[in-house]
């Protein structure tokens, strides 16, 4: 549900990072807060608990250029992964335009990745969403783990369509930016069919 706003000629756009607890959904959006510049981007707001872990969401509105005259605005917005979570986790995902995936490629995590992303399917769909339908990024990160599983064994698992694969090291950067442009991408040329 793109918001365009035409008296400020501004179009705000909701990208929502979802997966398991501890998958590095949150160091994605660290790494595009630091690698921003500082014009462009607003403020990181974490909700986070003392020991660290995302509490309700984290927060990253980006301008990434101008359409037609129009500013673009991507919300970015992680969820907390943790199952007992699951009311702020519907709550983020009203009026998503685009979800990115963030796997945890650790052996051991590959069932809490397919518990998060069916708890993601049916979320969606409680709102009226369908995740065939709206844009979606699958992110298998922490590829430098040496218990890291075959990226081949996790498609099989976890592709749902023809959806965009981005392997990724979030805590160092690789494949974030990626990612990004390519949800952004989606968003936008959803965006153009509707306009
Ligand atoms: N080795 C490794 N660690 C990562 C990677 N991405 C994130 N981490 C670490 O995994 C932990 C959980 O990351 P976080 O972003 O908080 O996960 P979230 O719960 O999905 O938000 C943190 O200690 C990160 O530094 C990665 O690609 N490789
Ligand atoms: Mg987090």
């Amino acid at each position: 549900m793109t918001f365009i706003n035409y008296a400020a000629r501004e179009i705000n756009c909701k990208i929502v990072y979802y997966g398991p607890g501890l998958g590095g959904k949150t160091t994605n959006l660290k790494w595009v807060y630091g690698k921003s510049n500082p014009t462009s981007r607003g403020k990181l707001i974490s909700l986070a608990t003392e020991t660290d872990r995302t509490l309700f969401f984290d927060f990253l509105p980006l301008d990434l250029g101008t359409i037609r005259g129009f500013k673009t605005r991507f919300h970015l917005y992680t969820v907390p992964g943790q199952v007992f979570y699951d009311a702020s986790r519907k709550l983020i995902l009203r009026g998503v335009d685009g979800v990115v995936f963030v796997a945890d490629s650790q052996a051991a995590r590959m069932e809490a990745n397919v518990e998060s992303l069916h708890n993601l399917q049916a979320n969606l769909k409680e709102q009226g969403y369908d995740l065939n339908k709206i844009p979606y990024v699958l992110q298998l990160n922490k590829r430098d783990m040496a218990t890291a599983a075959p990226v081949e064994e996790m498609k099989r698992v976890l592709l749902l369509k023809n959806e965009p694969v981005f392997e990724a090291v979030a805590s160092t950067g690789v494949g974030v930016f990626d990612t990004l442009k390519a949800i952004a991408r989606m968003v936008l040329v959803e965006l153009k069919k509707t306009a």
